[in-house]
């Protein structure tokens, strides 16, 4: 009997112990499954990760503040003070506070009925933090007593040991992501300071400090004000049509959704939508269900005041977003995420809630505010107007290309391959670039346009105006896949669009306002990772009969370490135009030697921005703004 017992606790114990090594190893072998990748992205995604615990402690009302600090060897600090882990046995016989940190997924197990609602893209655990650092500490500060706990490499270094006593509650957690698993092990101040900020402004009740040990640096951020705060931060160098946000909340169930809105004289829209904390690129129901009311909205008062008469049209849902800039953001239960990047919320019965949720404030709003209503059906109406020239224009250009024999652009080297999977289209800067790689092309699958003039700010023009442009038009005939509303992936003729242009002032321009135009009237594309930046090596060094290339200053410095400085010579690539066709076929367009980056979303929103504030109206955010960015905008001629 007694026998039996020892052999199964033993069994367990030993079954258990397998499972989290097992589990572990699983996150140490193939880390990109779990955090996306081993990049510097990955490498930041282990802060949120931790930070997004305590964000879930405070939004079951337990914590209101957060430090985060980037230790000088590069580890992190998290100190929340919310009720801490638990560190009361669980039923493995381990303390749960173990369990958490050790378990793959058990972190929500511990919730009760917790409201455990960020996460859920990230969500995959602190276990998985823990399996991906050298090591990892934690603090719990609860029921009277300070617990501690070490790992290394998520296995359990330092068991479960009291070290003191205390009154406060919370949880502190260091970590040193492991320079084994990631390419990159510098934090960046800027990046997490962009995503605190963000997680600031939609959780308005929380503080959250971020201190750099390295330099001293520290930023505080709270906004009482929420999302209305979020959406003057994304107008503040916009003229604005009204000065408050139109703020709009309710809750069906519990479902909670909350919406800040305030237009601008521009035409671009800028709608951010989020659940549970997470940024849903890819819309969905809760997007689909804002826009159908706004729509609606809109329309049914301009009817009502005669603003719209019997035999007008009914204004489209682009008229009444131009220029609208808007935060949508819901704390929902159980959210499917769907779609290529899993950021498209699934939830179909999420679409009526916010429709109603909308369509009813928005009703009242417009009653209460005929001044502000005014203004702003008066320039969906301009963009009425103007969206109904551009469609005329647009008419026009297809009935032409009808009646020629080939309506692809005139300067495009097409390839011969028809296949999208197989093809690709390299956007070159200037005539001369164009023509060698032409040249140095593989023709069977690689095309190439070149584009001559400056590419149209496609911020400070209506659609009408974009579609005069000869390479921006040149550009959509070419890809095939048209633009904003009839977008259609399906119907592009190549499966990646390659921006290559000259490691210059001139080249970053060229390339700041081709990614905006994507960002803006081809998006999809970029979601679906089909957009990419060549990268032409800067130098040419020679010695003696040996050559190499190289394709920034700090592979440049490494060679000359391992060299030395003696009978070498350096050429320097100013332009494409220096190298001949087989050298830019070598270094650059050769899909067994090149690097092409490939565009993230992110890269396009920050060419977006540095667009807005560079090319806006306004001279004092400018001047700011190029203060403290003097370093990307060097690379920039304005
Ligand atoms: C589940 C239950 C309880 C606390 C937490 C989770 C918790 C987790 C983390 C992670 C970082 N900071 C955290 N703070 C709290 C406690 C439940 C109770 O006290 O009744």
């Amino acid at each position: 009997m007694s026998i039996n017992n020892e052999t199964t606790v033993n069994g367990n114990y030993g079954a258990d112990q397998i499972q989290v090594l097992e589990g572990l190893e699983a996150v140490r072998r193939r880390p990109g499954m779990y955090i996306g990748s081993t990049s510097v992205k990955g490498l930041h995604h282990l802060v949120y990760e931790v930070i997004d615990n305590s964000i879930d402690e405070a939004l079951a009302g337990y914590c209101s503040k957060i430090d985060v600090h980037i230790n000088t060897d590069n580890s992190i600090t998290v100190i929340d003070n919310g009720r801490g882990i638990p560190v009361d046995m669980h039923e493995t016989g381990k303390p749960a506070l173990e369990v958490v940190m050790t378990v793959l997924h058990a972190g929500g197990k511990f919730g009760g009925d917790g409201y455990k609602v960020s996460g859920g893209l990230h969500g995959v655990g602190v276990s998985v933090v823990n399996a991906l650092s050298e090591w990892m500490e934690v603090e719990v500060k609860r029921d009277g007593k300070i617990s501690f706990m070490r790992f290394e490499r998520g296995i359990t270094a330092k068991s479960l040991t009291v070290i003191g006593t205390t009154t406060e509650t919370g949880t502190k957690t260091i970590f040193k992501p492991d320079s084994e698993i990631f390419e990159e092990t510098v934090y960046s101040f800027e990046t997490l300071e962009h995503r605190i900020r963000e997680l600031a402004f939609l959780n308005r009740n929380i503080l959250i400090n971020l201190i750099d040990e390295r330099t001293g640096d520290r930023k505080e951020f709270h906004y009482e004000g929420g999302i209305v705060s979020f959406v003057k931060h994304l107008n503040q160098n916009k003229d604005v049509l009204h000065a408050e946000p139109i703020y709009i909340s309710g809750s069906k169930d519990t479902n909670v959704v909350e919406i800040a809105l305030q237009y601008n004289d521009g035409y671009t829209e800028n709608l951010f939508t989020y659940v549970n904390n997470i940024n849903t690129q890819e819309g969905g129901t809760h997007l689909s269900g804002f826009k159908t009311a706004l729509t609606r909205s809109i329309n049914d008062y301009a009817r009502k005041a005669n603003i719209l008469k019997e035999n007008d049209d009914n204004l489209s849902g682009e008229d009444v977003r131009e220029g609208l800039t808007g935060i949508i953001s819901l704390k929902i239960r159980e959210p499917q995420f769907e779609g290529q990047t899993k950021t498209k919320l699934g939830n179909s019965e999420i679409r009526g809630i916010v429709d109603n949720i909308v369509f009813e404030n928005l009703n009242e709003f417009f009653e209460e505010n005929p001044a502000i209503t005014k203004k702003v059906i008066e320039k969906t109406i301009m963009a009425s107007r103007a969206r109904e020239a551009a469609r005329k224009a647009r008419e026009l250009t297809r009935r032409k290309s009808a009646l020629e024999i080939s309506s692809l652009p005139g300067k495009l080297a097409d390839c011969s391959l028809r296949d999208p999977e197989q093809t690709e289209i390299y956007l070159v800067e200037g005539d001369s670039a164009g023509g060698s790689a032409k040249q140095g092309r593989d023709r069977r699958f690689q095309a190439i346009l070149p584009l001559r003039g400056k590419i149209l700010n496609v911020e400070k023009a209506r659609l009408d105006k974009i579609l005069n442009n000869e390479e921006i038009r040149a550009m959509i005939t070419a890809f095939g896949s048209g633009i904003s509303d009839e977008f259609d992936l399906s119907k592009a003729r190549y499966g990646k669009i390659i921006i290559m242009t000259d490691a210059d002032v001139d080249g970053a321009h060229i390339r700041t306002l081709l990614l905006t135009f994507f960002y803006r009237y081809m998006q999809p594309m970029i979601q679906a990772g089909k957009v990419y930046i060549a990268q032409p090596p800067l130098y040419l060094i020679k010695k003696g009969r040996e050559q190499w290339y190289l394709y920034s200053d700090a592979e440049m410095d490494n060679l000359i370490n391992r060299i030395g400085r003696d009978g070498i010579n350096v050429q320097r690539y100013k332009g494409l135009g220096e190298m001949n066709p087989e050298q830019l076929w070598e270094t650059t367009m050769n899909p067994e030697g090149r690097t092409i980056l490939q565009v993230e979303m992110e890269d396009a929103i920050k060419a977006d921005e540095i667009f807005s504030v560079l090319m806006g109206d306004k001279v004092e955010p400018r001047r700011k703004f190029i203060e403290s960015h003097a370093k990307e905008v060097r690379n920039l001629d304005i």
